[in-house]
């Protein structure tokens, strides 16, 4: 495979964006190399500016999950595009997406669009802190929910991948509001709420982790935190940017039966065009403004083409519910082709697996939080990473990322996918 025109592009942007790129997972330093710079996409596939083709398995992160290029998707956008792509005023498809959403995710009764999953966060947390009153929020090591000032203690992502959790440029004053806990661990959340009495607004996760590889509730955990955050007036987040339409129509809330107060959502509910959302309770919704006191605005919140895309997307998705099963299935046929190479090469190794979501982590443990992530080999991940690349499969570029899965990705395809990780696999070694 030749990468010359991605090598000299991202020369030349090193100079220009730092890092050479505007989010910094994708500059590959997590994995070694130069990043591939991508030109178009249709389907499973993604093709690059030398021309190269590979089988994506991430998915932008999450929202092509009906595969690149929807013509459904595609459509609406051009549709929407021939009407002025913004105008900075109420539109009908705004109130036709808020409806969607409340439907598909009965816990959210009231809605707010916004442009990105970090404003979707940013502005729950300033919403519970105004509903209650309170200060402090407990979040969850590992856990990543942007890059708001507040969320950058032990994040996930990026800031586990280059080994900086708690990033310089957050005053101590907002670190000091943000109480740490470990994942899948009631008993620390307890004592948290025990010790900061009448203190603490909410408590906010990703209920079934992508962003220190995929990382699952254990059974109990989520309704754990229910119970404790009822029983302490504290406000539940759910961020599910990641989990939201993808694990299942109501995303991980439905699949585990767990409700939260609260809800942020992003990526797929823009279809692939940058949008997010944060919704919840009435009663705590209606604490924002021009109703209530809580400021939060934008002149592109609700941005036409945004919306289209993210209404052509959800509306698929609701009708055909069906394709959660399929995409179940086929990430299950993946999942266990690599699990089976794995045992057969007597590698250490654990896979993590939800619907359409996975991560092979290489280590000898079970990865139920962020210290027993990051028991990972990063250098064997690196390695099978730049192999599966040059196999042409496009994994995300860090350990602890979760891969996502289309419903593009068929049997032909998931039987490439699995040769090129046999070979992959001949030169991993996780010493025992
Ligand atoms: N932080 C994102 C996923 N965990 C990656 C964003 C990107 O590079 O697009």
């Amino acid at each position: 495979m030749n990468f010359q025109v991605s090598e000299s592009l991202f020369e030349k942007a090193k100079k220009l964006i730092p890092g050479g790129v505007n989010s910094p997972v994708r500059a590959f330093r997590a994995v070694g190399g130069h990043p591939v710079f991508i030109k178009r996409a249709k389907g499973a596939y993604l093709y690059d500016e030398d021309g190269n083709e590979f089988i994506d398995l991430i998915n932008s992160w999450g929202p092509m999950i009906l595969g690149h290029a929807h013509p459904h998707i595609e459509e609406a956008i051009l549709e929407a595009l021939s009407s002025s792509p913004s105008f900075g005023a109420p539109t009908r498809r705004e109130v036709e997406i808020a409806e969607l959403i409340c439907g598909m995710i009965p816990s959210i009764e009231k809605v707010r669009m916004v442009n990105s999953g970090t404003e979707a966060t940013m502005s729950a947390i300033r919403v519970a802190r105004g509903f209650t009153g309170k200060d402090k929020f407990i979040k969850i090591e590992g856990c990543y929910h942007g890059h708001g000032d507040s969320f950058l203690i032990a994040a996930g992502s990026g800031a586990m991948t280059f080994g900086t959790p708690d990033s310089p440029g957050v005053t101590a004053g907002t670190a000091r509001d943000t109480l740490i806990a470990p994942f899948n661990n009631l008993q620390a959340i307890e004592e948290i709420i025990e010790t900061n009495k009448d203190q603490i607004a909410a408590i906010i996760l990703e209920p079934v982790v992508g962003n220190m590889g995929c990382v699952i509730p254990q059974p109990g955990y989520l309704a754990g935190l229910r119970k404790l955050c009822d029983q302490n007036n504290v406000i539940l987040i759910f961020d599910e940017v990641m989990t939201g339409f993808r694990l299942s129509p109501g995303g991980a809330q439905q699949l585990y039966g767990v409700t939260p107060d609260m809800t942020t959502l992003g990526k797929i509910i823009g279809g692939g065009l940058p949008v997010g959302a944060y919704g919840g309770k009435k009663e705590i919704m209606d604490s924002v403004s021009p109703v209530g006191p809580v400021y939060q605005a934008g002149t592109l919140s609700g941005n036409p083409l945004a919306i289209a895309a993210g209404l052509a997307m959800l509306r698929l998705l609701n009708k055909n519910q069906e394709i959660y099963g399929q995409l179940n299935q086929q990430t299950t046929a993946l999942v266990e082709g690599i699990r089976a190479q794995c045992q057969e090469k007597g590698l250490n190794y654990t896979i993590n697996h939800v619907g359409s979501m996975f991560t092979l982590f290489f280590t000898d443990q079970p990865v139920v939080d962020f210290e027993s992530a990051k028991t990972s080999d990063t250098k064997a991940f690196a390695s099978y990473f730049q192999s599966m690349l040059r196999h042409g499969i496009y994994l995300a570029p860090s350990q602890f990322e979760a891969m996502f899965v289309s419903t593009a990705i068929n049997e032909p395809i998931i039987e490439r996918i699995l040769q090129a990780s046999k070979k992959a696999l001949q030169n991993v070694i996780v010493p025992l």
